[in-house]
């Protein structure tokens, strides 16, 4: 991203704007410590983290019922899905007192390139794409790669087919075939005709899925169709990008009423992987694997060198072009100062 330089004027207001937000959210924190002052904690019960608002987290107790928590100093930070021992204050606060280790963890680099957590325990990642904003394969594939490296299961949605005619649907069909091939579920859907929705929900039943995508693809509003009586924010593409305008801000879990969870998370831009080896990233494309250590050179990049086995495989028909291409920008990305 170009980085713009700021007048005076603007960076006075941005240093405000957060000096106020800061502000704001520590008068929050301070309620929460009114609320829990001198009053007897409940004792140590398990919960599961909803949200997360800077140094607070709304936990779910068994019931169902939402507490806003604050969190003991040296705890480990606790995301969204993390299972967590909490105690009850009054008026529906609490203090969270640990987190329990965790099955799996999606994290990626914000925009300072800090890797952060997004949520835990998931069992599924949803990767949504749409037409508008175009179809970023990049984007996509490095979700996968992130998907496979972390051991969680993706599914590729493809939302708002009511968009599109006949032959731009075909033509995206080609391009996502060789996903299939390999073996990755691909699902069609629209939230303005529910087509698909009903596809889409054989794959959500007792799973932890979180939906991950560009700003804009329709993320919430899958949960929102799926889950009616829940209220998500969704918003309108920019008119003048196309783009979405991150209408999410945090992310969230709500429960599917048939067994398993959906989290709704905040649109990127682009998915930079962070510290990510060549080899991770080469494991990551799933249809490489047959032909790795097959290559003349031990060191072999599958560019230029004879007797690559991967570039045959590209050749061949083996391995798709698109993906191929896509590695190659990926890999020269993360080599390139990220
Ligand atoms: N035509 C059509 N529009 C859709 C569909 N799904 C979502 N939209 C629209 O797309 C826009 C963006 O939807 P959101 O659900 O806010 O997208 P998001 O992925 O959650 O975006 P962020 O929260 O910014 O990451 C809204 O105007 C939705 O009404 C669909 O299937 N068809
Ligand atoms: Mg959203
Ligand atoms: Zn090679």
């Amino acid at each position: 991203m170009v980085k713009r330089k700021l007048t005076r004027r603007q960076a006075w207001r941005a240093e405000k704007i957060q000096a106020e937000r800061l502000a704001r959210s520590e008068k929050k924190v301070s309620n929460i410590e009114n609320n829990l002052e001198g009053s007897e904690l409940g004792p140590e019960q398990p919960g599961r983290v909803i949200t997360r608002y800077g140094a607070q987290v709304d936990i779910e107790d068994a019931e169902h019922n939402i507490y806003r928590c604050l969190l003991r100093r040296n705890l480990p930070s606790p995301v969204c899905g993390d299972c967590v021992v909490w105690q009850a204050g009054i008026n529906q606060t609490g203090v969270v007192v640990a987190v329990e280790p965790r099955q799996t963890l999606l994290e990626r680099p914000d925009a300072d390139n800090q890797i952060k957590p997004v949520a835990a325990n998931i069992n599924q990642i949803l990767v949504v794409a749409a037409p508008p904003p175009a179809l970023d394969l990049d984007l996509i594939n490095g979700y996968l790669v992130a998907a496979e490296m972390t051991g969680i299961q993706p599914v590729l949605v493809f939302n708002k087919i009511d968009l599109l005619e006949k032959d731009s649907l075909k033509k995206i069909k080609d391009r996502l075939k060789p996903y299939q091939d390999i073996g990755y579920t691909v699902i069609y859907a629209s939230c303005k005709t529910s087509r698909g929705l009903n596809d889409l929900v054989k794959y959500l039943q007792g799973k932890t899925s979180i939906l991950v995508g560009q700003s804009g693809v329709g993320k919430s509003s899958l949960i929102q169709e799926l889950l009616p009586e829940e209220e998500l924010r969704v918003g309108a593409l920019s008119e003048s990008s196309g783009l979405g305008r991150h209408t999410t801000t945090a992310t969230r879990l709500y429960h599917f009423p048939a067994g398993g969870e959906l989290i709704d998370s905040p649109g990127v831009r682009s998915f930079r992987l962070g510290h990510v080896s060549k080899n991770q990233l080469t494991h990551g494309f799933i249809e490489f694997r047959p032909y790795l250590g097959q290559c003349k050179f031990s060191d072999c990049r599958h560019k230029v060198e004879p007797d690559c086995a991967i570039r045959e495989a590209v050749d061949t028909g083996n391995i798709s072009h698109e993906r191929y291409d896509s590695y190659q920008r990926i890999l020269a990305t993360q080599e390139n100062g990220r």
